[in-house]
């Protein structure tokens, strides 16, 4: 069974963090049913949805996936790059606590979830705004004891690493080759985003199904055409924030 934790929509998401979008007004109430809809689409996906309560105060906490790294063996609980965010992860702490062994970025060290792709014992670690050498080198620490290695990967022009790639089916990735040099992945099979739709590039693949957006109808065709299961749900509000799929969730396997 996997499981997915969830966060509800801060009441503060105006204050949001942005760093390459203009703040837009967000709709609340339309953000809260769309996150509703998303938590839906992980539990068709097959997750044990654990849904935690909004924090008002912490305008982004919504996007529980840039506070830790859940890997089977353990979980590491990040320094997000943002100040404005580093107090969501006192809040995940003890949730994660109840499913793995912690470790913990520490200062100075910054890394981001957003920032880091696994495929399989490779982890990659977008070299983004976010997440720096130090951070880096400390989840290479805490993870190589268990087989993974831990690859730096330079982004340009977006928020995270899994801004410009994620993994949408067992050794495919889909790319915004604008933002990252696929060939950083090593072997595997790439797949374009359509250059009509920058932010195309991420999706979260849980029990067989791409959980992906509805905004980026052109790329979604490409997607199925290639065989892929797309399930599309409706995360306009959330894109305002400049938020994405996977950053609204942490997925792994319960045990
Ligand atoms: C931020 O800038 O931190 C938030 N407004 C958006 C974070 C999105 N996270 C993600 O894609 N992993």
């Amino acid at each position: 069974m996997q499981i997915a934790i969830t966060r509800a929509v801060s009441a503060g998401i105006a204050a949001c963090e942005l760093t390459h979008l203009e703040r837009q007004a967000i709709d609340l109430d339309r953000a809260r049913v769309q996150h509703r809809a998303y938590e839906e689409a992980l539990a068709r996906a097959g997750c044990r949805v654990e849904s935690l309560p909004a924090l008002d105060e912490l305008p982004d906490s919504v996007f529980v996936e840039d506070v830790a790294i859940v890997l089977d063996e353990l979980a590491v609980i990040t320094r997000p790059g943002a100040e404005s965010r580093r107090p969501e992860t006192e809040h995940m702490a003890p949730v994660l606590a109840g499913h793995r062994r912690l470790s913990f970025i520490q200062e100075p060290g910054t890394l981001d979830g957003g920032d880091v792709l696994r495929l399989g014992r490779r982890i990659f670690v977008g070299q983004s705004g976010r997440s720096d050498e130090r951070g880096i080198e400390q989840l290479r620490a805490v993870a190589w004891p268990y087989g993974y290695t831990v690859a730096a990967v330079p982004v340009s022009g977006c928020l995270h690493l899994k801004s410009a790639v994620t993994k949408v089916a067992p050794g495919v990735v889909l790319v915004n080759p604008a933002w990252i040099d696929a060939a950083a992945l090593g072997d595997v099979l790439v797949l374009h985003i359509d250059p009509d739709e920058p932010y195309a590039a991420n999706g979260l693949l849980v029990g067989g199904r791409l959980i992906y957006p509805t905004s980026f109808p052109k790329t979604r065709r490409q997607l199925e055409a290639a065989g892929l299961t797309v399930d599309a749900v409706d995360v306009s509000e959330l894109q305002k924030a400049e938020g994405a799929v996977t950053c609204c969730s942490l997925v792994f396997a319960g045990s």
